[in-house]
């Protein structure tokens, strides 16, 4: 089991101000080192890619994330870099189906299931802390996922529905 984490290059698409998104987001991306964590704890295979690190065009970096043949890819985003993350995810599954692409972050967390219904590119969101839920998931070969605390995913009907609330957070 191998999993890729992955930090967008996010810019401010809205335009109309200076576009500060660079200079203010170059920090290391603390969410998903901590996932990464607890993911490589449990000896799961993970990697970060962390794209204001190494910043490169859309091509590039799916065929990266390609020939490093994850099982999952899983996509950390605010609002501001969901554009982008999302370009890359749906460039990953055009090439590579098999590919499970998972979101987490502010913007999974605030829109929840209805994103599903609009980017079909998504498999399945993480709603709240990724540690515990990223290794139920990953444990579990990112099958049944409707049954593990803390997702949205996709239903039969094709919708967006969210499974129970997590019970159990990293931090507490
Ligand atoms: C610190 C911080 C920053 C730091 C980031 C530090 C870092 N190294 O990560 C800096 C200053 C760089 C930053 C930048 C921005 N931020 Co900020 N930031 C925060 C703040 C205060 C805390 C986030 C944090 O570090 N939490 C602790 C870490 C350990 O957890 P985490 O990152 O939340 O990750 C956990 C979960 O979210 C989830 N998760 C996250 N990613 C993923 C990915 C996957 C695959 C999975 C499964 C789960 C998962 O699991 C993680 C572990 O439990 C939050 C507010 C808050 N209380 O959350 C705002 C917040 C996230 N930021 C916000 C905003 C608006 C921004 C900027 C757009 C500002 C700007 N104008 O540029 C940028 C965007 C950055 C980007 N790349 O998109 C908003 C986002 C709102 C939204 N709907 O998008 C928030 C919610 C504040 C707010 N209430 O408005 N931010």
């Amino acid at each position: 089991m191998k999993v890729i984490l992955l930090h967008p290059y996010g810019s401010n698409w809205l335009g109309g101000m200076k576009d500060i998104s660079t200079v203010f987001n170059l920090m290391p991306p603390l969410g998903m080192m901590s996932i990464a964590a607890v993911l490589e704890r449990a000896g799961i295979d993970v990697e970060i890619i962390d794209c204001y690190a190494t910043p490169r065009p859309l091509a590039e970096l799916v065929d990266e994330i390609i020939r490093r043949r994850p099982d999952c890819l899983g996509i950390s985003t605010t609002t501001s870099s969901f554009n982008e993350g999302y370009r890359i995810a749906a460039s990953v599954k055009e090439k590579a189906p098999h590919i499970f692409t998972l979101f987490g972050g502010a913007h999974a967390c605030t829109i929840g299931a209805p994103l599903l219904d609009s980017f079909p590119a998504i498999d399945c969101l993480v709603i709240g802390e990724g540690e515990n839920t990223m290794l139920e998931l990953a444990q579990a070969g990112f099958k049944g996922i409707g049954q593990i605390p803390g997702v949205a995913y996709r239903g039969a009907d094709g919708k967006g529905w969210q499974s129970s609330a997590q019970s159990k957070n990293a931090r507490d």
